[in-house]
């Protein structure tokens, strides 16, 4: 019988090629294959990696059930019946956050969430750096795990870790993990809302602290011994274990417990959204002896992401927003919530790829706050006959013209001081190469009016 190989990596994207630079340094036996004919880092391996087998432009099963394990890649579900065949013969799967776990010999933070993932991540990295931590800070916001150990020893690990990362996560051991908050997202990969909390919840395996959002009242219970800690925006912090807002000295401050830390007014990214991913950071932090004083001093730095509800430009009195990462309904709703209040009218352009998503959650606040849709893309249709009963509704069929017609329509209308709100509520893949791709034609199209 011929010798089985230890190791197939499933799909060569950045996660794949990843895989491939960490197996190859430890001298591992392995080989990759991807659905697709010209996978992204094709050429990569073929420089870097001449010796290592291909199989590209489809899934073998006998090949795949050949391997001892297969190492997925994310953006692959695990429903694909060659994979399921595989793992029905015996073959043991796995991903890069498996290895990593494997390998990793410094305390994780690890952090999921429907939304403000890559917010909250960025924060506690910077946090730490502030604090001279040797951090090492990636996952699902853009350099693979893997990565991460090969770039010199670190103190400490802050994740951002997707839904479909921690599909096969075993035991994490994360030193502290936190599920932010909970909306559907991604339901053309998961059977249920159901599923996806499931995969979220595997952040919890072995963990020894949870940070809990108390606003919350989907998230999953808490199981086992590990310590917890709260945070919430709604409440007062009531003791040292937890993180919330109360009125000190005539203004809305952020709290640990009785102790006031910081006016909410002096974090610089902006909005209640916000001042929620402030206590989550600081709850993370401390869970990791970070210094209160450092945690602070980055709250006040940090000016957040782009493409999040990032400011882009004022012309003509109207204000145009980028919030193209505003990739499911969560967000959207969270943004309109966010700038609505102060809006005499918000033009909102939306649409894309609604992932299998059920819109409804958006009536209210696109009700409430906006006197006029702009919308493109696949699932624009689906948003018009939910959204244009109350609201009216222009159809477009690129950024360019989206930016044009949301231009022309704020002019017109009685209020000046408006708002020009890129907010999805899809993804951007239907017509972009990405969410990036998605804002920068949005920031592109004003910087053209
Ligand atoms: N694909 C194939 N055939 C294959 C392998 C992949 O068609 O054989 C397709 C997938 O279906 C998917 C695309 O290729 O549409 C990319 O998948 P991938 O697993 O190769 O992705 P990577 O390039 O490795 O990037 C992944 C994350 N992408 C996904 O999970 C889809 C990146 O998150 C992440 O930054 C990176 O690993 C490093 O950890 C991006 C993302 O969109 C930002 N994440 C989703 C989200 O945030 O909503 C979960
Ligand atoms: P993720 O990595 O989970 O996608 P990001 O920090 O990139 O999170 O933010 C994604 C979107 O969610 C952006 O549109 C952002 O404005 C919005 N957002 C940020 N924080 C929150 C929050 N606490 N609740 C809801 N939406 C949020």
């Amino acid at each position: 019988m011929s010798k089985k190989i230890a190791n197939i990596v499933v799909g060569l994207g950045k996660t794949g090629f990843s895989c491939v630079r960490y197996l190859a340094a430890q001298g591992s036996d392995f080989m990759v294959v991807d659905s697709r004919c010209e996978p992204p880092y094709l050429a990569q391996l073929q420089q870097q990696y001449p010796d290592v087998k291909t199989q590209l432009g489809g899934f073998d099963v006998a090949l795949l059930s050949s391997a001892e394990r297969l190492i997925m890649s994310p953006g692959l579900a695990l429903d694909n019946p060659v994979i399921q065949q595989a793992i029905s013969s015996g073959t043991h799967i796995g991903s890069d956050i498996d290895l990593f776990c494997e390998a990793v010999d410094a305390p994780i933070v690890a952090i999921t969430g429907s939304n403000a993932k890559s917010t909250v991540t960025t924060l506690v990295g910077l946090m730490a750096e502030q604090a001279g931590v040797a951090v090492g800070v990636g996952g699902n916001l853009g350099v693979p795990v893997l990565d991460l150990l090969a770039s010199g020893k670190k103190e400490l690990y802050v994740l951002e870790l997707s839904s479909f990362q921690l599909e096969l996560t075993e035991k994490l051991n994360a030193e502290v993990a936190t599920i932010l908050n909970i909306s559907p997202d991604h339901m053309d990969r998961y059977e249920s809302f159901d599923d996806y909390m499931d995969a979220k919840r595997r952040i919890f395996s072995g963990c020894a602290q949870i940070v809990v959002n108390a606003d919350e009242d989907l998230l999953p219970e808490p199981a086992g011994d590990a310590k917890v800690w709260h945070y919430s925006i709604e409440d007062k912090a009531s003791d040292e274990n937890a993180f919330g807002l109360a009125e000190h000295k005539g203004e809305s401050w952020l709290m640990q417990g009785s102790t006031p830390l910081m006016p909410v007014d002096e974090v610089k990214i902006k909005g209640l959204h916000n001042a929620s991913n402030a206590l989550a950071a600081l709850a993370l932090g401390t869970a990791v002896d970070l210094p209160v004083t450092d945690m602070l001093q980055t709250l006040r730095e940090f000016a957040g992401l782009a493409h999040r509800c990032q400011w882009v430009a004022n012309k003509n009195g109207v204000d145009y927003y980028n919030d193209s990462k505003g990739t499911n309904v969560g967000a959207t709703v969270a943004a309109l919530n966010g700038l609505g209040p102060a809006s005499n009218g918000i033009v909102l352009i939306a649409g894309g790829d609604g992932k299998g998503a059920d819109f409804d959650d958006l009536q209210q606040p696109v009700w409430l706050y906006c006197s006029h849709l702009v919308l493109l893309g696949k699932d624009a249709q689906r948003l018009q006959d939910l959204l244009a009963e109350e609201v009216p509704v222009t159809r477009v069929k690129s950024m360019a013209e989206a930016v044009e017609v949301a231009a022309y329509i704020a002019a017109q209308q009685e209020h000046r001081g408006d708002v020009v709100l890129l907010s999805p509520a899809c993804a951007s893949l239907d017509m972009f190469a990405n969410f990036e791709a998605r804002g920068d034609a949005f920031i592109q199209a004003v910087e053209a009016l």
